[in-house]
């Protein structure tokens, strides 16, 4: 009998996943897993050292793990002499050496990767990822025919197909969403419940000591290094948050607080994007506390939709609208990104609060994202694409499939409107309202002229009023058209004189 030759079966780092389709297609007896640390995917973007550090440890654990269940695995450090130091060099180079022909894989979440692997001259099959709940081509199904799409009657059929918070065929607690109960600001003292923190082990102490070596000098700060790497150990994160930011999660998703970083929010997104939880399962933890009665409704819908609702249209997105998203441009930005996006050296204490954060964090939620960094880049009329290349960099659960619709679609309205209806762009006040920012800050927020005024004010009507063109009509913000068709003449050639001002010395704001 002859013994046919060994297939490999690619596994990414943001692939970190048992029952993963490419190990579901693979013969153990026969076939070889490949798992690189390579260059390529290290630096396409300068990415924060923790998200580096995150994805090889989880790797190479991951490794461990396969092969502790008699998997082959074939695995190459970045240090290795032999690294390719890309995928598709790596996929050739194992294929030399262990006499396979093809390759299988679990298809990239990234329009770059897949594009390599089909271009790669040992023949890869890619199988459709289905570790997510919606599959492309059942996305484009729903999209087909709509004028617009809108989030939340996709999140209504996620409900209906998952069963999840569903009383027969209607939602639980008789509405489909409970927003009208949540997003207060924060109450006097609130703090971070911090989420567990993992002691490094040797693999992750080597891992850090490599990537310190390697890329300590990207924007980001390595240590303390924390973060879950096992699927273990990200099932006790899960835990943690269901039993003690979960119940409140609902109230205070929008909250900002300075100097803490967390609060309700679960600090999962880097595990489930790299593969160590998967949706389901986070989805019943936090229903069964709502059935158990440990966790209201509020917080459990709320939550629940931004995963099987906000997390499933965003990749629906990705891969609805192509590979050229992420250049979209469709107000026609251009100013380069200020250079304190990079050093969190500003005077405004929102965004140093938020900047400072993802430095020692890797991690910013989601309104400081949104309303802070991403509101002042949109007001400020930076380059769609630089802003995508930041928060690319700096988030250790940064991947493009989520990263861009987020960035381009709803942050910078930079695909003309896809993701959101409107432009998510306010005044200080929205911040005011939302956080404790402004009483520490060395601008006012309750002024919008003069170099003392908190420059997202001056900033919010001059984006208003160069864009008016496109935005007048939108019967969202025609009201504010008409606050500004009120005020006198004096007060808003002030506030333009005053945005115009800030623009000219925006890296010293
Ligand atoms: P929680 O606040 O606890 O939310 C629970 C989960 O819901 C998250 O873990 C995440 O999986 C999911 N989720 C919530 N909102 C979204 C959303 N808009 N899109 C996709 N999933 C969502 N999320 C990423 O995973 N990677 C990114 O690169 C990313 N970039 C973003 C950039 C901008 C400008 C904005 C506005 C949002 C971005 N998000 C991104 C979405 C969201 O901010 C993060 O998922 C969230 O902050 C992660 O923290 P958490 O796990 O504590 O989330
Ligand atoms: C993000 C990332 C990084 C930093 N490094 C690697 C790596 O060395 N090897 C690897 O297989 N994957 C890495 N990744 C994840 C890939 O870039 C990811 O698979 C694509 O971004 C597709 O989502």
């Amino acid at each position: 009998m002859v013994n046919s030759p060994p297939r490999l079966i690619l596994i990414l780092g943001d692939q970190l996943s048992p029952a993963i389709v490419a190990l579901r297609e693979a013969d153990k007896s026969r076939d070889i897993v490949v798992m690189a640390e390579v260059w390529d995917e290290a630096s396409y973007v300068p990415h924060h050292p923790k998200k580096i550090a995150l994805i090889f440890a989880a790797m190479r654990k991951f490794a461990q793990e396969l092969r502790n269940d008699g998997w082959s695995v074939a695995y190459t450090r970045l240090d290795d002499a032999q690294n390719a130091q890309s995928l598709v060099g790596e996929v050739i180079r194992r294929a030399a050496e262990t006499g396979a022909q093809e390759a299988i894989a679990t298809a990239p979440a990234e329009w770059r990767v897949i594009a390599a692997l089909e271009d790669c001259p040992i023949p890869v099959h890619q199988f459709p990822d289905d570790r997510f709940l919606c599959h492309a081509s059942e996305f484009a199904d729903w999209a087909e025919g709509r004028k617009e799409l809108r989030m939340e009657f996709f999140y209504r059929e996620m409900r209906r197909k998952t069963g999840i918070l569903m009383a027969g065929d209607h939602p639980e607690g008789g509405k489909w969403n409970f927003d009208h109960d949540n997003r207060e600001p924060p109450k006097e003292g609130l703090s971070n419940r911090m989420p567990p923190q993992f002691e490094p082990d040797e693999t992750v102490l080597e891992v850090l000591d490599l990537v310190e070596l390697r890329f300590g000098a990207h924007f980001g700060r390595l240590r303390p290094f924390w973060f879950a790497t096992t699927r273990a150990e990200a099932l006790v994160a899960l835990e943690d948050f269901i039993q003690n930011r979960l119940p409140d999660f609902g109230r205070y998703q929008d909250a900002m607080v300075q100097g803490e970083a967390f609060l309700n929010h679960s600090i999962l997104s880097m595990y489930l994007n790299i593969g160590l939880l998967n949706w389901r399962e986070i989805c019943e933890a936090a229903e069964a506390a709502y059935r158990k009665g440990t966790a209201p409704l509020n917080s459990v819908e709320g939550f629940i939709r931004q995963i099987i609702g906000w997390r499933e249209y965003i990749r629906g997105i990705y891969f609805l609208e192509g590979p050229d998203y992420t250049s979209r441009n469709a107000l026609g930005h251009s100013r380069s990104l200020p250079a304190f996006y990079w050093s969190g050296d500003t005077d405004m204490a929102c965004l140093r609060d938020a900047i400072l954060q993802t430095r020692d964090h890797a991690y910013s939620h989601h309104i400081q994202r949104l309303m802070v960094t991403g509101n002042f880049a949109l007001l400020a009329g930076v380059d769609p694409k630089e802003v995508h290349e930041w928060y690319l960099a700096v988030y250790a659960d940064a991947f493009e499939w989520v990263e861009a619709p987020n960035v381009i679609g709803m942050s910078q309205f930079a695909d003309g409107g896809i993701v959101a209806s409107k432009p998510y762009v306010s005044g200080g006040n929205y911040i005011h309202k939302m956080s404790n920012h402004c009483g520490r800050c060395a601008y006012k927020v309750k002024e919008k002229i003069g170099a003392q005024a908190c420059p997202f004010n001056a900033f919010y009507w001059h984006f208003l009023i160069r864009n008016k063109e496109k935005f007048a009509k939108n019967p969202r913000m025609a009201q504010m058209y008409r606050v500004w068709a009120k005020m006198d003449a004096d007060t808003c050639a002030a506030t333009l004189e005053t945005a115009e001002a800030n623009l000219a010395r925006i890296d010293q704001l």
